[in-house]
């Protein structure tokens, strides 16, 4: 018997289906279903590692299934090649990052397709390459028209490492996201994105897409919505007001002082009254040095200056209050000021305990009593150690005592409001994106700087504004890119007065490119349109989309946003772009630690392939563990799927051919279509492998196979392993010249088996029937009943009417396959 020997024939299948073009997707195909299958494109890195291979294999399993059931499917691939992760490799290695970036991309798509996954090739997409680019611009500019796009002198995330500002999303609790280093704040011009103008619609829109319940809360975090009120205090002796924004207006009896953020601008106006300027001005100057995450920091410990000289008055009591300036307080959220509570607000307690400020308690942890309590409670104040952060009634609040906090909330500003010291407000944590950066690797913005007119953007038939090929690709460090070193890039003229003016010389965030791409795919070639609104119709939205969690807050935030912007500026009309997301697991070195070089624990997939073939990488990867929970790398689980396939090798060279029906193998083999076919659409790779494995266990002890079971066994394994089962079809269909192996066509082009529900002959089990734990009956059922089944059948059972005698029954617990208990 020849050996399974996958070197011989993995090569030669991926050329042929490349030259038949067998997974080219048609725009339309009479009679078949349009399917959108999307993985995240990746970085040109240098190196396809086995994350990759995970991101890949597992969901080509689930895109040839949908082939084979019928569907006209898109699986497209690209390369997000613009970025600072591909410019800081590039840096390190001296290679100038286009360089760096072709030399990668060449590299990746040889590995990417010995992993033999179905993508349409020709549809490829590269963000770095002008015909790409000129629509990212273009986007920009439509952007820029709707005042979507904006400059502002804004404080800003400044990565030293990196030299660049980041977006607030890249820095995430003040590190930089490539390279970790720890944020700084500068304070420069800067392109924004107004994604903050979809906020509610990105946070309701949460609601209408299937994907994983921790992606969602992640997103509605980010955006951050927040209900409350905005209370305005009177200064004392001024015409000044000072608006606080808080979620707690019912605590406002407790309020005890008033924090200004150090940037907040009613501090200049306000001078000539400040007895100790000098320290205010010196405590302002200090907390610039701080980044916004050690300012809210719950450890460090919190510092401020009191404003002496002015007082607040508290609008519920008339009471004077102090007012600081502390730099806790953010400017750039809400109204940059707040109303201190230390009773109920830690942040306000422990500043409040360090300066010596009272404490006035005035929401207690008990139930409301919905009338006014006799003899409210007295002023507790000093010595607290914690806050009661939580709802109670309200004491120590005058005529709302004994009312529930959440009814004061709305009462005490229904009060205020009709003073005109309060209303209703909402504000989110979502800050608008950030998008430019001080770096060469990306693509310009398409705007010019004309000293007569101001911006002015450059007209669309210009497009693209190439990136210029310049020696010198190094970040300025002074906050300028590198391009502003390019005479011939920046000179210019203006688009609209014609005398001379400057170009941008910032470059778009790669996020703005990859915030689009799966668009692109549906009509890559196209010169007039990013894409054709009928493309984008036959395609989108992406049915199914499969990647990383890591860029929740970013990537999949944005898409989101651009979907939303396009459909208003009329390219589309739907809502959202991926209706279905999933995540993949990660995958950890044999020793449960994360892969790293250092630890030497890395799988290089290469390697594997080398050692085993394509298949089994991708069988083994699909079968490790649940797809979404990833795991370690298991080196005799891989031997397992070795095993396994040489197996099925094996089955398909000795069978002696046999049409005779076994009904016991008959019936496994449609329960497992069953399950296969359920699995894979699902995700639930690992456990259709399993009812392959048992199958394959069932086939191997009988001598002479069915053709027909044969020929089945191959099409449930071509998604996973689709080099052998293509090797088989082709060379089994030649020897047995059979009507069921159509060798003109590839396996790949077959339908998907159907089970015969017949077949699947249900086990018989005895459920045993419980009233408060004691066996009281039995009776024989399907193996699989379900539930409401189950139930109304143990009911209706004669001695379990008698045994329940006309009580009512509290609950039914139903242990499927087992037993069902009756609790009355
Ligand atoms: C008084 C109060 C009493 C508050 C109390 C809370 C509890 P979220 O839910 O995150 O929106 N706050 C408002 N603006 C701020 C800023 N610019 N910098 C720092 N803190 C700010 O938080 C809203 C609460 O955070 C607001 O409600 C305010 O404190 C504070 F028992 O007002 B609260
Ligand atoms: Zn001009």
């Amino acid at each position: 018997m020849e050996e399974y020997n996958p070197q011989k024939f993995d090569k030669k299948w991926q050329k042929t289906w490349e030259e038949s073009g067998i997974y080219h997707a048609l725009d339309k195909v009479a009679e078949k279903q349009n399917f959108y299958n999307l993985v995240m494109f990746p970085y040109p890195s240098g190196d396809l590692h086995i994350g990759h291979w995970y991101n890949y294999a597992p969901p080509d399993a689930y895109n040839r299934l949908k082939r084979m059931q019928g569907f006209n499917v898109l699986n497209p691939i690209g390369f997000d090649a613009f970025g600072l992760p591909a410019e800081n490799a590039a840096i390190q290695r001296g290679i100038h990052p286009k360089v760096w970036t072709y030399k990668n991309i060449e590299r990746m798509k040889e590995q990417l397709k010995s992993i033999g996954a179905c993508y349409d090739w020709s549809r490829e997409v590269i963000t770095c390459e002008p015909d790409y680019y000129k629509w990212t611009q273009w986007m920009f500019l439509q952007f820029y028209k709707k005042g979507l796009a904006y400059k502002k002198k804004a404080p800003a995330n400044w990565c030293p490492n990196c030299k660049s500002i980041l977006a607030n999303e890249q820095a995430e609790g003040g590190k930089c996201w490539r390279c970790e280093s720890v944020v700084e704040q500068r304070y420069v011009e800067q392109w924004f994105f107004k994604i903050t103008d979809y906020a509610e619609e990105l946070l309701k829109d949460l609601d209408k897409i299937d994907w994983p319940e921790t992606t969602k809360i992640m997103q509605r975090n980010w955006i951050g919505k927040s209900g409350g009120a905005e209370i305005k205090f009177r200064i004392k002796d001024t015409e000044y007001e000072i608006a606080v924004f808080t979620t707690r207006p019912d605590t406002l009896f407790g309020c005890t002082y008033l924090v200004l953020a150090p940037e907040y601008p009613l501090i200049n106006n306000l001078e000539p009254k400040i007895e100790n300027l000098e320290s205010i001005k010196r405590y302002i100057k200090e907390s610039k040095k701080k980044t916004e995450r050690e300012r809210i920091s719950k450890i460090k410990e919190k510092t401020g200056v009191e404003i002496k000289g002015i007082k607040a008055i508290n609008p519920v009591n008339d009471r004077e209050i102090s007012i600081f300036v502390a730099d806790y307080v953010l400017i750039n959220y809400g109204t940059g000021a707040i109303m201190a509570v230390p009773a109920h607000d830690q942040r306000d307690l422990d500043f409040a305990k360090k300066y010596n400020l009272s404490i006035i308690e005035v929401i207690k942890p008990e139930k409301a009593q919905d009338k006014p309590l006799e003899k409210p409670p007295l002023v507790i104040s000093g010595g607290m150690e914690k806050t009661y952060e939580g709802e109670g009634i309200l004491i120590n609040s005058e005529r709302f005592n004994g009312i529930s906090s959440e009814k004061a909330r709305e009462r005490i500003v229904e009060w205020l409001a009709k003073k005109n010291q309060a209303k209703k407000t909402i504000y989110y944590k979502l800050r608008d994106w950030l998008i430019s950066r001080q770096r060469y690797w990306g693509a310009p913005i398409p705007m010019v700087f004309c000293q007569k007119c101001g911006w002015q953007s450059v007209p669309e038939k210009d497009l693209p504004i190439l990136l210029p090929n310049i020696k010198d690709f190094r970040p300025t460090g002074e906050g300028k890119s590198p391009l502003a070193k390019s005479k011939e890039f920046i000179e210019t003229e203006c688009p609209k007065c014609q005398s001379p003016a400057q170009r941008e010389t910032d470059t778009m965030d790669t996020f703005v490119c990859s915030s689009w791409y799966y668009f692109r795919y549906t009509d890559p070639k196209n010169e007039r349109e990013f894409a054709s609104k009928e493309k984008i119709k036959t395609w989108l939205p992406v049915n199914i989309y499969i990647g990383g969690a890591e860029h929740t807050v970013m990537h999949l935030l944005y898409s989101r946003f651009f979907t939303k912007t396009l459909r208003d500026l009329g390219y589309l009309d739907f809502p959202e772009p991926f209706l279905t997301l999933r995540h993949q697991g990660i995958i950890l070195g044999e020793d449960g630690q994360k892969m790293s070089k250092s630890r030497g624990n890395v799988i290089d997939p290469d390697e594997q392939v080398k050692k085993y073939g394509s298949d089994v990488v991708r069988m083994y990867l699909c079968f490790m563990s649940p797809y979404n929970q990833g795991g370690p790398w298991n080196p005799k689980g891989i031997i397992g799927i070795d095993r396994f396939l040489k197996k099925v090798w094996a089955i398909f060279h000795v069978a002696q051919i046999d049409d005779s029906k076994n009904e016991k193998l008959e019936n496994l083999l449609h329960k497992t279509i069953k399950k296969v076919t359920e699995d894979i659409e699902n995700l639930r790779f690992n456990t259709a492998i399993s009812a392959l494995m048992i199958l394959v266990n069932e086939m191997q002890k009988f001598k002479a196979q069915s053709l027909e079971y044969l020929k089945n066994l191959l099409l449930m394994l071509a998604p996973f392993a689709p080099h052998l089962s293509e090797e088989l079809w082709s060379s089994f269909a030649k020897n047995s010249e059979d009507k069921h192996f159509n060798v003109a066509n590839s396996v790949h082009n077959q339908p998907w088996p159907k089970y015969n529900p017949k077949l699947i002959r249900e086990e018989i089990i005895q459920l045993v029937i419980q009233i408060n734990g004691k066996v009281r009956d039995k009776i024989e059922v399907e193996a699989d009943i379900p539930e409401e089944k189950a139930k109304e059948l143990a009911l209706s059972q004669e001695k379990i009417k008698k045994w329940i005698g006309g009580r009512s029954v509290q609950k039914i617990i139903f242990v499927p396959g087992k037993l069902i208990n009756i609790v009355i």
